[in-house]
């Protein structure tokens, strides 16, 4: 915008816009460099000199962008997305497409934590060149347990205490000090403290030799087999009992400070089938401890 003076020397100016002054702008020319959307508006000058002043009309001024349409943000993949507890995330995206701009991918602001189950929230934004925004796209990311996983570590699958009932975090669910894999086998009720099998109440370990030496107390104690063989059990089912040489092969638990040894007082049970009766020098106890402690 210009001034166009046909007067004296000595004027001064000063530009004004929707009525208020433009700080620095004395001069007889008013330039804008990069014109802003929010430039537009009414402009004037005031042009002084020492007998008084006078002002310009008012010139209105719209500044308005060529590309006024905002891109449009798509998710890629689901919403809500499913992960499990422990995998790896990696957050599959979003497209930006836009009239003017080429398509684009881009990734959501947010933080996906698979180690802690619960409902993570992503947020796309987006702008195009000309500064237009998308609106803003959010992906709900839930981490659930696995259900092939043990959160509890009872020996119970994750899925199989969802579908069954019990609780996933907890190795006794009713508190009644009986483990759920035992109440279940037991025909007890896990969700129930009053009911359950006494015999069971505080066990420490128990190994049915179902086909393998793993503890199904729900403590997961499980030992590793030295030696023995699977046999058939007293009622004749395979790969239901261990069948020890009496020499040297053995089940070993390592590493057990949890056994109530020494003051403590526990019951170990056990089925035995003595073929023959052991020589003097042939080992006749059931349990050991460290070789020392014998039953
Ligand atoms: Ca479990
Ligand atoms: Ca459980
Ligand atoms: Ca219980
Ligand atoms: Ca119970």
């Amino acid at each position: 915008m210009q001034w166009r003076r046909c007067g004296t020397e000595g004027l001064t100016y000063q530009w004004k816009k929707d009525g208020e002054d433009i700080p620095g702008a004395t001069s007889a020319q008013l330039a804008f460099s990069q014109l802003q959307t929010s430039q537009s508006g009414s402009y004037q000058v005031v042009v002084r000199n020492s007998y008084g002043s006078v002002t310009s009309i008012a010139v209105n001024l719209e500044v308005s962008r060529a590309d006024q349409e905002a891109p449009v943000i798509t998710l890629i993949g689901e919403n809500p997305l499913v992960i499990y507890k422990g995998s790896v995330f990696s957050d599959p995206g979003a497209t930006v497409s836009d009239n003017v701009d080429p398509t684009r991918t881009i990734t959501g602001d947010g933080t996906v934590d698979t180690g802690i189950v619960g409902a993570y929230t992503l947020t796309y934004t987006a702008q195009d060149v000309a500064g237009n925004p998308a609106l803003p796209v959010t992906r709900t990311v839930n981490v659930v347990l696995d259900p092939a996983a043990d959160e509890d570590g009872d020996g119970l699958t994750n899925g199989n205490e969802i579908t069954g009932g019990t609780n996933p975090y907890q190795k006794d669910s009713d508190g009644d000090g009986v483990n759920d894999p035992v109440e279940i086998a037991d025909g007890t009720n896990p969700n129930d403290a009053s009911n359950y099998n006494n015999l069971n109440k505080g066990l420490v370990a128990y190994y049915p030799f179902n086909g393998n030496s793993d503890d199904e107390s729900g403590n997961g104690r499980h030992a590793v087999n030295l030696g023995a063989t699977s046999t058939t059990d007293r009622f004749g089912v395979i790969n239901r009992a261990f069948s020890f040489d009496g020499q040297s092969s053995y089940l070993r638990v390592a590493d057990a400070p949890w056994f109530p040894r020494e003051a403590s007082e526990f019951t170990l049970t056990t089925w035995l089938f003595i073929p023959s009766v052991p020589a003097d020098h042939d080992h006749k106890f059931i349990l050991t401890i460290d070789a020392i402690e014998q039953w």
